[in-house]
């Protein structure tokens, strides 16, 4: 602990200290994943991923705000009686992470949760160089709002220990892990104490693509694209996997009269969702011609809530992480071509207006 606490002081001494654990741990890491696949994986498709309804589930996400993070974090902190919330913690991605963690920051205020903390985590992926979605974000991560610098301050302690100590900590496959960016932080906290996995229920990420094709390069999605390595060792660790990939984000739409829906809740997170999204979708009904906009990380979100919103099939995925054309491309065996172990639920259809109307009937619930 005492080597990451340091190495994560120092964002170059960080990222150094990284690649080697990365690269002298990577094989342990897989190891350890076999041991793990006794561990209960989801075969079946049913609302097994949301406790009884009296249940909370305990919850950390892992997000780099960005607009659809921001409606994701709202919708999340709106479900008080579902969701216990732990924490947001928040990684470089969309934009640097001095500005995700000022946004996290921002969508805690906007939702009344000061319960909530935020630990700012990897500032940099692992191995390659930083990228950002300025283009599709604006340069600070939302526009269509006001930005305002929050009053609550970051939480002490770095997310990558935090994941670590709290996971530790947890009851055997007790907290779910949602991931809206690249996955930085929960990597790192997998190669720094593999035996963190014991505290993992399963893990529900935004990223990556098959059917679709990529967003930011024709072959790859942009969270898996921005930290490849990251998802390798993500993909890897036999924990149950959920994947909200853009095959199912992109059939998943805003349209003029979902967007006015939120804006006449009448309150501010309805109109802050309605502001941002009207914003956002601009750039995605241009760059795909789409007849509306997808809220990709807001999914995962619907998905936990009602999983019975969704479809798909347990597939096993691999991650390219070789320089070159398909670099960050989510490989899926949809078909079992290879008879390589299922390692993640591949998420392919959703209902798009029960998604719109959960969202509704949800931001309500906030001021
Ligand atoms: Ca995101």
């Amino acid at each position: 602990m005492t080597t990451l606490k340091n190495s994560l002081l120092d964002d170059a001494v960080s990222v150094q200290s990284a690649r080697r654990r990365f690269l002298t741990n990577g094989g342990k890491l897989l190891a350890g994943s076999l041991l793990m696949s006794t561990l209960p994986m989801h075969t079946t498709f049913a609302a097994d991923t949301a406790a009884a309804p009296t249940a909370l589930v305990p919850l950390i996400i892992d997000t780099d705000p960005g607009a659809d993070d921001v409606i994701a974090l709202l919708l999340a902190l709106s479900a008080r009686d579902r969701l216990d919330v732990k924490a947001l913690t928040t990684v470089a991605g969309n934009v640097q992470l001095r500005y995700t963690s000022r946004n996290a920051r921002m969508v805690r205020e906007w939702a009344n949760r000061p319960d909530v903390p935020v630990y700012a985590g990897s500032s940099r992926p692992m191995l390659r160089t930083p990228i950002y979605a300025a283009e599709v974000h604006g340069a600070e991560g939302v526009t269509g709002v006001k930005i305002f610098e929050p009053k609550q301050p970051l939480a002490k302690g770095q997310a990558v220990q935090y994941l670590i100590e709290t996971l530790l900590a947890a009851k055997p496959q007790s907290i779910t892990i949602v991931t809206l960016g690249p996955q930085t932080n929960l990597a790192m906290a997998l190669i720094e104490n593999p035996e963190i996995k014991r505290g993992i229920k399963e893990i529900i990420m935004m990223g990556g693509a098959h059917f679709n094709g990529g967003n930011i390069t024709p072959a790859a999605e942009f969270n898996v694209f921005a930290d490849p390595h990251a998802a390798d060792v993500v993909f890897k660790s036999g924990l149950p996997l959920t994947v909200i990939p853009l095959d199912v984000t992109h059939k998943m739409l805003t349209s003029p009269e979902r967007i006015e829906r939120l804006r006449k809740i009448g309150n501010q997170a309805g109109k802050i969702a309605a502001d941002i999204l009207d914003a956002y979708v601009e750039h995605d009904i241009k760059q795909y011609g789409l007849p509306g906009g997808p809220v990709h990380d807001a999914t995962t979100i619907g998905y936990l809530l009602k999983p019975e919103m969704f479809k798909g099939r347990m597939v096993n995925v691999e991650v390219d992480t070789r320089e070159g054309p398909t670099f960050g491309e989510t490989v899926v065996d949809y078909y079992n071509a290879t008879k390589r172990p299922e390692n993640a639920r591949w998420v392919t259809e959703g209902d798009t207006q029960g998604f719109f109307d959960l969202l509704t009937t949800q931001l309500a619930k906030l001021p």
